[in-house]
């Protein structure tokens, strides 16, 4: 199915002439019919020659409706614009072919209605000029926009424009079934019985019965489904679509149901401004936004010549690579009130605190695109879902886990790791390997993981610490005066390895208890207990020791055999106890294992 949007001046026969293509009423509303003219959107379908089908949103041509006319094209890919013969180009013609080519609607054809009442050439020829110039066509890349003169009375030109269409929609690009869905709506009622319905033109992606999908981020469950009238299990993009949902549902025209996670929800985006054409700035700071079917009031604050931030009233799932049309909703008759187009470039702008920074960042944006190597740039680091969420797939492959860096801050974490380890050993010399949480705060990460993942040689990671690679054994990496202790004490344990030194000559050395700690960390010296203090493995020298002795034997023969006092033996004793050396026969007496 396609799906395309009327255009053009009030009177010029849109109505008319989707009445004569689909046999269908587009003015539903009493009002409508007996004014003569459209005021709401209408809808009506019909099969083209090759068998393709086609919906038409009707819009109103009448200037007070412009942004009904807005909300009708916004989620529609192409266009069916008329000029009356007799009429010619006319204000509105002007205006909703600058709202087309500032919401980017490439594709379209003109039809000059009416064409019973006066030659069509004139018209044709001039409408036919200005919109190949605004960029419509209606076959492939490069074409023109076709022109089709018909008369809605008569019939006369219905079937050269329906080969037309056929035309048109061949070249339509096929929307992605993959896409995520953002279903713009533009009617919701409640239906007795059946809890309520919401229509919509569904631009990309796919539906299903009993698909999860979000309104202003409550879940909301597809009951049903239907498109051009006709059930359906799943419909994809581009289709019109009518949803029923579960429950009563606060759906109304501009909210969107999308699909979960697949969209971020902001009512700050930052933009690069395209002026319409015709239209010069500065920008009035309040405007009204429109994108699908939806209209919001925001504020605009410049930030650059071309870049600025818009803060809706209310927040919209957007994606980078959005288009906004920005209308200003207070000028009145004849005046220019499609100003804009802000395309986004970033859903999640960061705060502007520091003077300067609106500066900066507007020369950002000018060099920004809507891709994820933009979004990195501002932001460093982002997860695959964040990216995902801001319209953007993750580029390459992630730096940890799902995280994704700019490349440029992730080379100057790289070089600031060991820096910063080095300072941490520095400045904590009895514990120099620096804890990654540490290291995490430090650089300002988010994720642990993103530390780990920056550890290169000659730094390692071991039991949730970095160390330097200097720390591995021995006294290395103590400081110099606690080495030169252990260094003097482990001189002094040589001859005599199982008298520990007493606390006034640990005092002496200026061993506390902390350098104590970091000497064992290191594994150059034993601790027993506390205070008590021998060689690295003079556990299993004295082990050996007391294997020679006769078994089972007593704490004073230990102590003798290894030539300490009471003070060391007791809890040598139980230290080997632990280690296994040893083991209690009754209260006096050990044997070895
Ligand atoms: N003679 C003649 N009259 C036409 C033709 N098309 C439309 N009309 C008449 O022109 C008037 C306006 O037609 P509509 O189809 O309502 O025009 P519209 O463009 O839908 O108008 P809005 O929706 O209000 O913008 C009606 O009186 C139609 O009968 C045509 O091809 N020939
Ligand atoms: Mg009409």
């Amino acid at each position: 199915m396609h799906v395309l949007a009327t255009a053009g001046h009030v009177d010029h026969g849109k109505s008319t002439l989707v009445r004569a293509l689909t046999g269908m009423e587009p003015d539903r509303l009493a009002e409508e019919r007996r004014r003569g003219l459209t005021i709401e959107l209408g809808y009506a379908w019909t099969s083209l020659p090759s068998g393709e089908r086609v919906a038409f949103v009707d819009v109103p041509g009448h200037e007070r409706f412009l942004g009904t006319m807005l909300a009708g094209v916004g989620p529609v890919p192409a266009v069916m614009f008329v000029v009356a013969a007799d009429e010619g180009w006319m204000p509105q013609s002007e205006e909703h072919l600058v709202a087309l080519r500032t919401l980017g609607v490439r594709h379209g054809l003109l039809v000059v209605t009416r064409a019973d009442l006066a030659d069509p050439g004139p018209a044709a020829k001039d409408a036919g000029g200005r919109l190949t110039e605004a960029g419509l066509r209606t076959g492939p890349a490069g074409g023109a926009v076709e022109t089709l003169a018909v008369s809605g009375r008569t019939g006369e030109g219905l079937d050269a424009l329906r080969a037309a269409l056929d035309r048109l929609v061949a070249a339509l690009p096929a929307p992605d079934p993959e896409a995520p869905v953002r279903l713009w709506i533009d009617r919701a009622f409640s239906v007795r019985g059946s809890g309520t319905v919401v229509t919509g033109t569904l631009p990309a992606g796919r539906v299903e019965v009993g698909d999860e999908l979000e309104l202003d981020g409550e879940p909301v469950r597809v009951r049903g489904l239907e498109s051009l009238k006709e059930q359906a299990e799943s419909v994809s993009g581009v289709a019109r679509v009518a949803l029923n949902l579960r429950g009563r549902v606060a759906g109304e025209r501009g909210h969107a149901l999308v699909t979960p996670g697949a969209w971020t929800a902001t009512g700050l985006a930052d933009v690069r401004v395209t002026m319409a054409e015709g239209a010069r700035g500065p920008l009035p700071g309040r405007l009204t936004a429109h994108i699908g079917s939806v209209s919001v009031p925001c504020e605009v604050r410049p930030l650059g010549p071309e870049a600025a931030r818009l803060r809706l009233a209310r927040p919209l799932p957007l994606h980078v690579g959005d288009t906004l049309l920005l209308r200003d909703p207070g000028r009145g008759q004849g005046e220019l009130r499609v100003l804009a187009r802000a395309t986004v470039l970033d859903v999640r702008p960061p705060e502007l605190r520091r003077r300067g920074a609106a500066r900066e960042r507007a020369k950002a944006l000018a060099e920004a695109s809507a891709d994820a190597a933009s979004l990195l740039r501002t932001h460093l680091l982002l997860r695959e879902r964040e990216l995902v969420a801001m319209g953007s797939p993750p580029p390459g492959r992630p730096v940890t886990g799902d995280w994704h860096a700019d490349p440029g801050h992730w080379t100057n974490l790289l070089a600031r790791l060991p820096e910063v380890v080095r300072r941490h050993a520095d400045a904590h010399p009895l514990e120099p390997a620096m804890p990654l949480e540490a290291a995490r705060h430090e650089l300002g990460l988010p994720d642990r993981r993103l530390v780990t993942a920056l550890v290169r040689p000659p730094l390692t990671v071991a039991d949730g610490r970095i160390t330097t690679g200097r720390t591995a054994a021995g006294e290395a990496g103590l400081p110099a005066p606690v080495a030169g202790a252990v260094r003097t004490l482990l001189a002094g344990l040589s001859s005599t390895p199982f008298q520990a030194p007493e606390a006034g000559r640990l005092a002496e050395l200026g061993l506390g208890p902390r350098e104590i700690a970091a000497a064992v960390r290191a594994g150059a010296l034993l601790r027993v207990a506390d205070g008590v203090v021998l060689a690295p493995g003079a556990d299993a020298r004295a082990a050996a020791v007391l294997a020679r002795l006769p078994q089972p034997f007593t704490v004073s023969q230990a102590r003798s055999a290894l030539g300490t006092s009471r003070r060391v033996a007791v809890p040598l004793l139980e230290h080997l106890d632990r280690r296994g050396f040893t083991e209690r026969v009754d209260d006096v007496h050990r044997r070895s294992v």
